[in-house]
């Protein structure tokens, strides 16, 4: 269809607990309160919005081989899976909107489960690959990569609230723009899957234009499958996103981040989205949140067809004097 016929099925998931910094979880109300559904809707897009998800409160969730909070994310991301079958089942382009990054085990799952074998690009300073044995920080938000890959299934322990999901997701599947902060372990993995990475370097080396053209160019290879963007705003760098809990210095310009959002628009493939990470409290001020959530809703626009050029609806007609 034409990306401005598109419908956006949007889900809050206000969930913190893969990471240790409070404020996370307030990243959907912000975005929404940013005007995210009414200028959707200014485009022509078709919106619902099923609202925030609820998350079963786990009393005791004490450290597995180290790795914190393992049950609540277990727990959060089995709703958040159902939740995505259910949007992607009423047939919109599903929006999930962080929450932090522990969420892509559940959206992915969901959007798998919905429509089969994905292709994901994983735009974020950080690889989110870690297992729990490389983890130095036992945050589950620099994980979810190891949960959702084939090839790292004999790697990865049985953890509690896990079992509901498998692996559904091929190294060859995947590719990660933007990265800049990768752990040993991650970096070894990466290396040894052979994954498809445009770290900083390349976007330097290449331009972002190159970069998404050799993106779909590899993805496309085996065949043109649904894809699945996973937008972690601290891609974007910290001087425009500060707002966010694991800032690193030196990310994509406004410019490039949101150039990724077009091109994969304009690609008619696009089927969900995720947006985590935007934590309105790491703001040093209301400027550097009001930054942040900005530039995540216009990375949204850019998914269903905001164009820098303009845009108009294709009914409009002119006024008659
Ligand atoms: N994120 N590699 C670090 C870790 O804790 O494993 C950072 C992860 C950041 C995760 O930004 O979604
Ligand atoms: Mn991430
Ligand atoms: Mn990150
Ligand atoms: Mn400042």
């Amino acid at each position: 269809p034409h990306p401005l016929q598109r419908s956006a099925g949007i889900i809050g998931a206000p969930f913190s607990k893969g990471q240790s910094r409070g404020g996370v979880e307030c990243g959907p109300d912000r975005i929404r309160a940013a005007g995210l559904l009414d200028r959707l809707q200014q485009l022509g897009c078709a919106v619902k919005d099923y609202g925030n998800l609820t998350f079963e409160d786990i009393a005791v969730d004490e450290p597995v081989r180290g790795s914190k909070s393992v049950r609540a994310v277990g727990s959060a991301n089995q709703r958040l899976s159902e939740a995505v079958q259910a949007v992607k089942k009423d047939g919109h382009t599903a929006v999930m909107l962080g929450g932090d990054h522990s969420l892509a085990i559940g959206s992915i799952h969901g959007h798998t489960a919905a429509v089969g074998p994905l292709s994901v690009v994983w735009v974020d300073a950080h690889a989110d690959v870690n297992t729990p044995l490389t983890s130095y920080t036992g945050n589950l938000h620099g994980q979810p990569m190891s949960y959702l890959l084939y090839e790292l299934q004999s790697k990865v322990p049985v953890l509690p609230n896990f079992s509901w999901m498998k692996p559904c997701l091929s190294s060859q599947d995947l590719v990660y723009i933007g990265l800049r902060d990768v752990d040993p372990a991650e970096h070894y993995i990466l290396k040894l899957l052979g994954v498809k990475v445009f770290c900083m370097s390349q976007v330097d080396q290449l331009g972002v234009a190159r970069v998404m053209e050799e993106t779909c160019d590899y993805l496309w290879n085996r065949a043109k499958k649904p894809i699945h963007l996973s937008y972690d705003i601290d891609a974007i760098d910290p001087f425009i996103t500060p707002a966010t809990g694991t800032p690193v210095v030196g990310g994509l310009t406004y410019r490039e981040g949101l150039y990724i959002t077009e091109h994969l628009c304009q690609t008619g493939l696009l089927s969900a989205v995720d947006l985590v990470e935007v934590n309105p409290l790491r703001g040093r001020t209301e400027d550097h949140v009001h930054s942040t959530v900005s530039t995540a809703v216009d990375l949204l626009l850019g998914c269903f067809g905001r164009l820098r050029e303009g845009n108009h609806l294709p009914n409009y007609s002119l006024p008659e004097p």
